[in-house]
């Protein structure tokens, strides 16, 4: 071999080297963090012991995180409230931006919100998403689908749009649940305290509508003058959290409330729960709101909680992955950043146990993965899973 061919051969293996390592670089840039996470009784001061319980963390870099589901094959959704649909890989966690998300504007509270997945998503593809719409100066709720092919949304339907617009840029709720076919929005009262109790606005309701968006012919006020058809409850603050009782089949929603008074409901067909007449609740700083917890025909809140967690999202637990938690009702909380835990009791739920209290973290949605594990959006940029250690 002469000069050149030993130059040569020197950089066609540099060369191999460099694409070689191209290759290989991993796509998650750091290992995932571990935190030892902790559970212990609600009420309890300070921190519980450990529990053996740990919080990984799989990405951190996501902007606002609001909502998530899984798709059958074990990838999970996220929306950030900037407006952005995210892809997270199962496994790699690699995490890839969906196109043809529908428009939407991140101000105050809202932004894009809530993203479900079809229950028969292999069959149909439908993604829904509920996002937060500009008309001038003022703003609205508007809840979307399209199907997911290839990385992209495509034929784009919008289903609803809360009315009316107003220029308050908190409370927009904004939940979604698909049971049987038909579709429930939560809508927050926007500010406007008094329309929760109006039935000729969509302010502080839960909405129910077929799947494909029209109005059911059962829906309770469809032959009340002047109701908007479309609702199903009334009388609801900001409820930002909705799930479907395993055993049961009922729908409980979660409601952050003013200071003190967040609520876990459960939905019956145009049931009033109260919102702002009757209240747990007072003031931000102190002060009367309403005439105080209970008024003949309103409904009672199954749980709420003094001083308030600041409820997110919810999911029921019925997983074996942790074996002392199967049954139980988890609560997303953003103020007092933890996840309660709710042991469920028959129709209600029994003793509250909270975890995560030691790692600071606000919790925006929680939901079991197909893997029977914990996730949870969390810190206003995580996608963190629970693992138990012994
Ligand atoms: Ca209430």
């Amino acid at each position: 071999m002469n000069k050149i061919e030993r130059h040569l051969q020197a950089l066609v293996a540099a060369i191999l080297v460099m694409v070689i390592s191209g290759c290989v670089s991993p796509v998650v840039s750091e290992a995932p963090s571990v935190a030892a996470a902790r559970e212990g009784d609600a009420a309890m001061e300070g921190l519980a012991e450990p529990s053996g319980l740990e919080m990984v963390t799989l990405v951190d870099d996501l902007d606002e995180p609001w909502g998530m589901d899984f798709l059958p094959n074990g990838g999970l959704l996220v929306t950030e409230k900037s407006g952005h649909l995210k892809l997270i890989a199962p496994d790699t966690f690699a995490v890839t931006e969906i196109q043809g998300v529908p428009a939407s504007v991140a101000v105050g509270q809202g932004g894009l919100m809530d993203v479900l997945v079809h229950p028969e998503f292999g069959k149909n593809g439908w993604i829904y998403l509920s996002y937060t719409v500009a008309e001038g100066d003022k703003y609205s709720t508007r809840v979307s689908r399209a199907r997911l092919l290839d990385g992209a949304l495509v034929d784009l339907e919008d289903l609803f749009t809360a009315q009316p617009y107003f220029k308050e840029r908190r409370h927009f709720g904004s939940r979604l649940l698909i049971d049987k076919g038909y579709l429930y929005i939560s809508v927050g009262d926007r500010g406007n305290r008094p329309l929760a109790q109006s039935l000729t606005t969509h302010n502080g309701k839960v909405i129910r509508l077929t799947e494909g968006g029209a109005v059911p012919a059962d829906n309770p006020f469809v032959d009340v003058d002047d109701a908007l058809p479309e609702i199903w409850t009334f009388g609801h603050r900001n409820p930002q959290g909705m799930a479907q009782h395993p055993y049961n089949g009922s729908i409980w929603v979660a409601e952050h409330g003013p200071q003190g008074g967040d609520e876990l409901n459960v939905l019956k067909r145009g049931a009033n729960y109260g919102w702002p007449l009757v209240t747990y609740g007072e003031e931000y700083g102190g002060g009367k709101i309403g005439e105080g917890s209970h008024k003949g025909g309103t409904e009672q809140p199954l749980v709420y909680w003094v001083p308030s967690i600041g409820t997110g999202n919810i999911a029921f637990y019925t997983g074996d992955a942790y074996p002392q938690w199967i049954d139980s009702l988890l609560v997303s909380g953003l103020k007092l950043t933890r996840i309660s835990r709710l042991e469920l009791n028959g129709d209600g739920v029994g003793s509250e146990t909270r975890l995560l209290a030691n790692l600071n973290l606000r919790i925006r949605d929680v939901q079991t993965g197909p893997d029977g594990l914990v996730y949870a959006l969390a810190g206003g940029s995580r996608v963190i899973r629970l693992q138990v250690t012994q």
